[in-house]
């Protein structure tokens, strides 16, 4: 009996189009389909928008969480021989093979399938599949992409049920999420990361060092090669696409954070700094690395070589101990490409913004461009429950410097673990940042989605301004609380200026009072103001006049 056989387990997840919406299909020969949601506008065009959440959102979706989604790769992945005794999407790039989960990318991203190739042979982007996780739609994290967001789920020995934690991963597509980490520390972990990677659309993630730790009873000391190599083993099994390793985590760096404010924050780099500092040993991770490309290899998953350093706090930013470790990952990124494995590393973290730039550009040049995945940074520290925006100010920051993806952060973080709410709140808001970076780097869909909405916006055509925003719900939301007839979906206003101080409806009338008068917009603004100062003139020179209503 397989995990998904248990009947006892009972999830209901979110499934429909987005409000909107709807999703297609781009058919782009030998069997690709490529997903996209697609905005039908107003005026007759349209506008489809990168997706990330699967079969959910189809419009006639029959989805049975029992059996899991359908194998997407699986052909793909059974027609392939190895090259140089490897399988990995890095082996075939290097060797000047373009394969389909290429093909599939560049048709998602706009760019050409060659392009993609040589991103990942140099090493710059990854394409996080496991071979043994056929379900994902291909994607791929580099700095010359769009810019990616990780939702962080998983239970702890507190709270969260199975029930729980697959809505989540399928919540966390839904709003944009490029790929979810199962951080699950409780109860019933390989169960709930089964449910998870069957039914998932994206990439999952994972930190092996977490169910180790729980193997030998929440012991650090207890913790060996062996135990953890099993537990990466079985995770590999079950098809985790990429997993953070703390093996930067070094016995003679643990020292250099005694004098920080926060000390170490990572709760994988405490447990390695714990199992170093008792054994006084170096770490397995760093001893075992070779044993563990290999490993990784087989199945094709890429390495997210962990921050155990990073910064807790503004004043730890950019330390000696955050950057020894850096230098380290760098070095084992050199050992896991000559093994044809991907890597990306991680990056902090807390980090005010006069430091950001640095990491980004150390990061570079000791690890050879591998793809940086930063969690946040938090600009500050003073905001607690707010910590998504704290966040995502960092975030915007070192996403436009060239991080390829960030880790999102809830209003949850630092105070307890998020809920569904918390999870949309940090998907849309990272978003956001991701969004905003690539506006800033000059993609050019990027662009053009926000012109699309601009123009909308410009032309009061509300319900395309709903339809093409990150979260129509909510913006349809907040309009109908003050404006709900539907006559308001059309009017030249919101309740923000009301009908007689709103600037849009102003300029198109001055652009229509000019073309009626034949004159440029220039000189009709200068007529235009002429005719305005004689009124006000002739009213008393009233700054506020009764309502005519
Ligand atoms: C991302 C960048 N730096 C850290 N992260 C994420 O933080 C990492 O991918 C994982 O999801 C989470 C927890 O990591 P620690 O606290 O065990 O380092
Ligand atoms: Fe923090």
């Amino acid at each position: 009996m397989t995990a998904l056989d248990d009947r006892s387990v009972r999830p209901t997840v979110t499934t429909g189009p987005i409000t909107g919406s709807r999703k297609v299909y781009q058919d782009v020969g030998d069997g690709l389909r490529v997903p996209f949601r697609r905005v039908d506008l107003t005026n007759g065009e349209h506008f489809d928008i990168y997706d990330t959440s699967g079969p959910y959102t189809d419009a006639d979706a029959t989805i049975d969480i029992h059996s899991g989604l359908p194998k997407l790769r699986a052909e793909w992945i059974a027609a392939r021989e190895p090259v140089n005794g490897a399988v990995t999407q890095l082996a075939y790039a290097k060797a000047g093979t373009i394969t389909p989960e290429m093909r599939f990318i560049a048709a998602r991203e706009g760019v050409d399938p060659e392009f993609v190739r040589s991103e990942v042979a140099r090493g710059r982007a990854v394409i996080p599949a496991n071979r043994l996780h056929p379900e994902t739609e291909p994607m791929i994290i580099g700095k010359n992409f769009l810019v990616k967001i990780n939702a962080n789920i998983g239970n702890s020995a507190i709270k969260s049920s199975i029930e729980d934690e697959v809505e989540k991963m399928v919540w966390a597509t839904r709003w944009g999420a490029d790929t979810v980490m199962d951080l699950s520390t409780g109860k019933r972990i390989h169960e709930t990361r089964e449910w998870i990677l069957r039914n998932s659309p994206v990439p999952i993630g994972t930190v092996p060092i977490y169910q180790a730790l729980e193997k030998v009873g929440d012991d650090p000391a207890k913790l060996s090669w062996e135990v953890y190599r099993d537990t990466v083993i079985e995770q590999c099994e079950q098809g985790v696409d990429y997993m953070t390793v703390h093996a930067g985590v070094l016995l003679r760096y643990v020292p250099l954070t005694t004098n920080r404010v926060t000390g170490i924050v990572s709760r994988g780099g405490s447990i390695m700094a714990a199992w170093c500092l008792a054994h006084h040993q170096e770490s397995f991770l760093y001893t075992h690395f070779e044993e563990l490309c290999e490993i990784l290899r087989t199945y094709d998953v890429t390495f997210s070589l962990g921050d155990g350093l990073r910064p807790g706090s503004t004043a730890d930013a950019n330390d000696e101990a955050q950057l020894a470790e850096l230098r380290t990952l760098g070095e084992l990124t050199r050992i896991a490409r000559e093994h044809d494995v991907q890597v990306m590393i991680e990056g902090p973290g807390h980090v005010p913004m006069h430091k950001i730039a640095e990491n980004m550009r150390l990061e570079e040049e000791w690890c050879d461009e591998a793809p940086f995945y930063t969690l946040g940074p938090l600009a500050t520290d003073i905001a607690p429950a707010y910590d998504h925006i704290t966040s995502a100010i960092g975030a915007a920051q070192i996403a436009w410097n060239g991080t390829a993806m960030l880790c999102y952060v809830t209003p949850k973080e630092h105070l307890g673990l998020p809920n569904r709410d918390d999870v949309k709140t940090g998907v849309i808001t990272y978003k956001i940042a991701a969004h905003a970076a690539d506006l800033a780097k000059g993609h050019p869909r990027a662009h053009e989605w926000d012109d699309a909405l601009s123009k909308a916006r410009f032309e009061f055509r509300w319900v395309d301004q709903f339809n093409l925003s990150l979260d129509p719900d909510t913006a349809r939301a907040y309009h109908d609380e003050t404006l709900p007839a539907e006559p308001a979906k059309t009017a030249h206003f919101c309740s923000m200026c009301g009908p007689k101080f709103c600037s849009m409806k102003i300029t198109q009338d001055v652009r229509r009072y000019a073309e009626e008068r034949g004159l440029s917009t220039v000189e009709a603004i200068e007529t235009g103001m002429r005719e305005k100062s004689q009124e006000f003139r002739e009213h008393g020179e009233q700054i506020y006049l009764p309502m005519a209503e």
